[in-house]
């Protein structure tokens, strides 16, 4: 295409996605994030960005997603998604931004200025598939990221409202079909088909129940429970609560981020002691589970991101096991943020290998990779499993050459890769590999909590001049700068039983967040409180000094 012909993409820019706002905007952590009423251009130019990334990768697909997930309503983002499901790669995201600041005089310049420097052939065929939550904003903006695609000449397709892992499943089937059907019934069948070929396997029994509670955090996810559901026979009793509509809001007091970061239960619907809740976030990638006890005033017992995956690697392990495959290096891959229980108990107890890295589902994507089988979920409850070639072809070997009991573990283990989204962390997914543990355990929620006890931990928010004023290393754990911050943390640290604390500036918010861990909730509050203070006084803090909870 000659660059002539560009002219287009201006002339859309111009008549229906102007820029209308000089507020910079950064691709961040999980793409674009902002006010809905400030990423209408940025969308449109996402999607002449889809097209320039669809012909560097020979015309293979690439996904556009409209979300700002776990936010409340009137933010809004996008994201895109690479030809194998994963996260963009990471050197293009200073060229997402690039484009997404320029002014519509430039937008051309710089859209012919990518092009180059990509080496695109803009001969080829483009193609983008593009979905959305459930947004009020969210129609507008996936017509601006189509009209992007077809500036360019691309050819969009739009899925409507998808869960965000949905749309990084079918990009992944589109182009490389042996992983499953493109679209949304292709979903249903591989992963939800798996989960029922399990359960005609398993039988229930024990402390396992059927029942489960569903938060929905008034998004996707819900609703898209409330479809499989109808297919389901009985394999799983599941209440479903905060579908949207009923005036509930999207995200407000409930939802897997509200449950995780407040340590409260979902508002919306009546709690059952001891019955399981599945909290799920707006966009469906992120899955936390809990329950109250009978107390006059009920307890809340969090099973988070930690505890799904040392459950899923210890049944992975038995069933490796099992089928005499335990050569196959299983790892897991966690955050700073995960509970320091956890890791000593994967450590000591399950003797798995055991990374930290950044926050951020690319670091701990990557980092899976390193395993044969590798698990990897954040502490708020984004993860899944990934499983080499390797690994999928010794384990589909055994199910066809093994011993009888070698054979059934195999072919066990073969419906949970099915029943796993490889492609990134999805709710979904991840709450039927646990549904098929536990009732293969014949275990209660409790049971499941009482594995390991968490360390009691907080989290606060530091507002601070410039957050990047903030830097650190061995993943996130130690801060470099601003000097004196990290000596002073340590400090802290060391006046607590079991402290552990760290500082880290947010790559979704302009903020600076803090993490810390101890023996009892005062001491991981206190210490919390803490380590506001010392990130407030030498880091630029803004408006009021975090003030020390009332018990100290
Ligand atoms: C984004 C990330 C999530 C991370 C969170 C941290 C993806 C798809 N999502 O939501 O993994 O935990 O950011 O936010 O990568 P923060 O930097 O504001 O703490
Ligand atoms: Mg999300």
């Amino acid at each position: 295409m000659p660059p002539s012909s560009l002219r287009v993409v201006y002339a859309f820019a111009r008549e229906m996605h102007p820029k209308t706002t000089d507020v910079f905007i950064q691709y961040g952590t999980a793409g674009f994030r902002t006010k809905a009423n400030l990423l209408e251009h940025v969308v449109y130019r996402m999607g002449l960005l889809a097209v320039i990334r669809s012909r560097v990768k020979n015309g293979r697909t690439i996904g556009m997603m409209i979300t700002a997930s776990h936010n409340l309503e009137p933010d809004n983002g996008v994201k895109l998604v690479d030809p194998d499901g994963e996260m963009l790669e990471e050197s293009w995201e200073e060229i997402a931004t690039r484009l997404a600041n320029v002014s519509d005089n430039d937008l051309e310049a710089t859209t012919v200025e990518i092009i180059k420097e990509v080496n695109a052939d803009m001969a080829l065929k483009a193609s983008v598939f593009i979905g959305m939550d459930t947004r009020y904003t969210s129609p507008r903006l996936a017509a601006a990221a189509a009209n992007g695609v077809i500036a360019l000449k691309g050819t969009p397709k739009e899925f409507g409202i998808v869960t965000t892992p949905m749309l990084h499943f079918f990009v992944k089937c589109r182009n490389d079909n042996t992983y499953g059907t493109p679209n949304e019934e292709g979903y249903y069948e591989k992963i939800v088909g798996a989960f029922k070929n399990i359960r005609k396997r398993l039988t229930v029994h024990g402390n396992y129940s059927t029942r489960l509670h569903i938060d929905g955090a008034n998004g996707v996810g819900g609703k898209k429970l409330n479809i499989i559901n109808k297919s389901l026979d009985g394999q799983l009793d599941l209440q479903l609560h905060n579908l949207g509509g009923n005036g509930g809001k999207l995200n407000l007091g409930c939802g897997a981020d509200h449950v995780k970061v407040t340590q409260t239960p979902a508002t919306g619907f009546t709690h059952t002691p001891f019955e399981r809740v599945a909290s799920l976030d707006g966009d469906g990638d992120r899955i936390v589970y809990y329950y109250v006890n009978d107390d006059p005033e009920p307890k809340m017992f969090l099973l988070d991101g930690d505890r799904i995956a040392t459950l899923l690697a210890s049944y992975i392990t038995e069933l490796l096991q099992a089928c005499g495959a335990q050569h196959l290096q299983m790892g897991i891959v966690q955050t700073a943020y995960a509970n320091g229980a956890s890791t000593n108990y994967i450590t000591d107890t399950l003797k798995i290998p055991v990374k930290c890295v950044k926050t951020g589902v690319k670091h701990l994507h990557h980092a899976a990779l390193g395993f044969d089988i590798g698990v990897y979920f954040e502490a708020n409850g984004h993860g899944t499993v990934i499983y080499s070639k390797n690994a999928k072809n010794t384990i589909s070997r055994i199910s066809q050459e093994g011993e009888p009991e070698a054979r059934k573990a195999a072919e066990l283990l073969l419906d949970f890769i099915d029943m796993t989204n490889e492609t990134v962390g999805d709710a979904l997914s991840d709450l039927f590999l646990v549904e098929t543990v536990l009732c293969a355990r014949g275990a209660s929620v409790q049971q499941w909590a009482d594995y390991y006890t968490d360390l009691p931990c907080r989290q606060l928010k530091v507002i601070v001049q410039d957050r990047n004023a903030i830097t650190t290393t061995d993943a996130e754990r130690q801060c470099m700068t601003p000097e004196g911050l990290q000596t002073r943390i340590n400090e802290l640290v060391a006046k607590y039983n079991h402290g552990r604390a760290f500082a880290r500036p947010s790559g979704t918010e302009d903020i600076v967040r803090v993490y810390a861990e101890a023996d009892t909730q005062t001491n991981a509050d206190l210490l919390a409180a803490e380590v506001s203070q010392a990130v407030f006084d030498l880091a630029g803090g803004v408006g009021a000094r975090p003030e020390l909870p009332a018990q100290a």
